[in-house]
């Protein structure tokens, strides 16, 4: 049996440049000798039946209410949990762009949090733990320079500000579980991409030592 792969989550505000930084990693991964087997994914993942309805709600296409949305993109995580826990198990790393710290954070912060923050951790408990969150900090300034900034629903200043606040509160409960990397994102694409090789490298290099059993949130 080889030991298990590693689960790195890349969380943060939209435009932080997750997306951008988790193919670099994929990338510089599987090119290394001898390469890390690597499997990237996202959430939410639109091509499901449950990520089209996500799809459709985030493009203001179809309305739902707090509730109910936040139980679609917990489902959308729990539908693809099996094989994640299947990829790991056969001893390939997972990058994953965004997962239930996104959920919390994007219900929580909004109307004035009317879905409480721990009704709003529920859905996710047993989901896969991550062995490695890293959350890419951006400043209101550059995030508003990025492209596309306000194409979808939660992109607007207010909002987004709430759900730094939550993310703030998330990191600090899981503290002492295991500690988050934060990760300045204001920086050059690749100053940021080698802080979080290193980061990932050495968890890969931990887990595949240690072979630990997955945790559960
Ligand atoms: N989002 C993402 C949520 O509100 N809850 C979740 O559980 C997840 C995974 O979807 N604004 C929000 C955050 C983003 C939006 O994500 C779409 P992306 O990474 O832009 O496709």
């Amino acid at each position: 049996m080889p030991a298990r792969g590693a689960f790195v989550v890349l969380e943060g505000l939209d435009r932080c440049g997750k997306t951008t930084q988790l193919s670099l990693l994929r990338s510089s991964l599987s090119s290394s000798s001898p390469p890390t087997p690597v499997k990237a994914l996202n959430f939410p993942d639109r091509t499901t039946p449950i990520g089209t309805m996500i799809n459709s709600y985030l493009k203001t296409a179809a309305d739902m209410s707090d509730n109910a949305i936040h139980l679609l993109f917990s489902s959308n995580r729990w539908e693809a949990a099996p094989a994640l826990l299947e990829t790991l198990r056969e001893g390939t790393t997972v990058v994953c762009d965004r997962y239930a710290f996104s959920g919390v954070a994007f219900t929580a912060a909004k109307n004035n949090g009317t879905c409480g923050y721990d009704w709003c951790k529920g859905p996710d408990v047993g989901l896969p733990r991550p062995d490695l969150v890293l959350f890419l900090t951006v400043s209101e300034s550059v995030q508003e320079k990025r492209g596309d900034y306000g194409g979808e629903r939660y992109e607007t200043r207010e909002l987004q500000r709430s759900v730094r606040g939550v993310f703030d509160r998330l990191r600090a409960d899981d503290e002492g579980e295991r500690p988050w990397k934060v990760v300045d994102a204001d920086r050059s694409v690749e100053e940021v991409a080698r802080d979080i090789e290193e980061a990932v490298r050495e968890v890969e290099e931990r887990v595949r030592g240690e072979n630990p059993p997955i945790a559960k949130l």
